[in-house]
């Protein structure tokens, strides 16, 4: 059957996540024909300038370049489902992850970002490994608080006469957590009037090469390392309609062994993907498709 249809789908997550890493990849692996990816590139759709440069950083084992913050560079492209011949029209932002930060730390959207929200019929998340940080629980609280009131804590922390005393760090609102910061990011989405729920959002860890050996799901590490964001998630069902990723967009780390592996294998199946429904583990239009749906 053939058929056009047209979607916008946010990227959004907090700097360094792996967002344009993402869309490099991407669209390479949509041009290529070594490795069968379900959607490919049907035309080319305006200036594709910003698209061909990332592609060829990643395509020679290079960074792609932090998105300066307030830059929001619009990318668009002309796809074709491989197996109905059904044309896509897809439009992503690539907006810088510190604009995410600043909406968290001062409670503003851009007026161009709001735009892309309203228009917005899906997203994908991304967090980086890296930015997962354990948080301490109410029972370690509760017993480092009685090793206090033992004196233990202070025997066990005395600092020695040639350590200075530490100097208290003060409340900064950019440090608070990964998952606080995207919780919110949510709650704002969530509080446009014109939120359309439910809005399916693919939960998207990125450089999933980091995380491979300790052999976990996406959903499993994102409801172990960020409880806060998977409870938000699970009791907000009709708000977000999800999907657990972990996508690989460089295939390993651009340095040491990884580096030499990267270069002897065929640039598309660099790509890794695991998650939602996944057939094809070098397939990065996985995901897309699921937003679709
Ligand atoms: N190991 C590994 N690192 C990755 C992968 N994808 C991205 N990275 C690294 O993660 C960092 C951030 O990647 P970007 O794609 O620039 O992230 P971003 O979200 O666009 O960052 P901003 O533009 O600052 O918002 C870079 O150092 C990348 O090299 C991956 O698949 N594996
Ligand atoms: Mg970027």
């Amino acid at each position: 059957m053939n058929g056009s249809t047209s979607h916008n789908f946010l990227l959004i997550g907090l700097p360094s996540t792996g967002k344009t890493s993402f869309l490099a990849a991407l669209w390479y692996a949509i041009q290529q024909t070594q490795s069968p990816t379900a959607l490919v590139l049907k035309k080319l759709d305006g200036d594709c300038a910003y698209l061909n440069r990332i592609r060829e950083a990643w395509l020679a084992l290079k960074s792609v370049g932090r998105n300066p913050t307030d830059s929001e560079t619009f990318v668009s492209m002309w796809l074709r489902r491989r197996e109905s011949d059904e044309e896509v029209h897809l439009t992503f932002p690539d907006v810088s992850g510190e604009s995410f930060k600043q909406q968290w730390a001062m409670r503003q959207l851009t007026a161009t970002y709001d735009k892309c929200l309203q228009e917005a019929n899906g997203g994908i998340l991304f967090i980086h490994p890296d930015s997962m940080k354990l948080p301490l629980r109410i029972q370690e609280v509760d017993d480092l608080a009685a090793m206090i009131d033992n004196g233990v804590a202070e025997e066990m922390t005395a600092p020695s006469p040639a350590t200075p005393p530490s100097t208290p760090v003060p409340w900064d609102i950019e440090k608070a957590p990964a998952q606080v910061q995207l919780v919110e990011l949510l709650q704002f989405m969530m509080r446009r009037p014109y939120f359309r729920p439910p809005f399916r959002l693919a939960i998207t860890v990125s450089a999933w090469d980091l995380v491979t050996p300790s052999h976990i799901n996406p959903e499993d590490l994102v409801a172990q390392q960020l409880p806060l964001l998977k409870q938000f998630l699970s009791s907000h069902r009709k708000s977000f309609e999800v999907g657990f990723y972990g996508i690989s967009a460089q295939g390993g780390k651009y340095e040491g062994e990884d580096m030499t592996a990267l270069e002897n294998k065929m640039p598309a199946q660099r790509i890794e993907i695991v998650g939602h429904g996944v057939q094809n583990n070098h397939d990065i239009t996985e995901p897309i498709l699921w937003l679709m749906q």
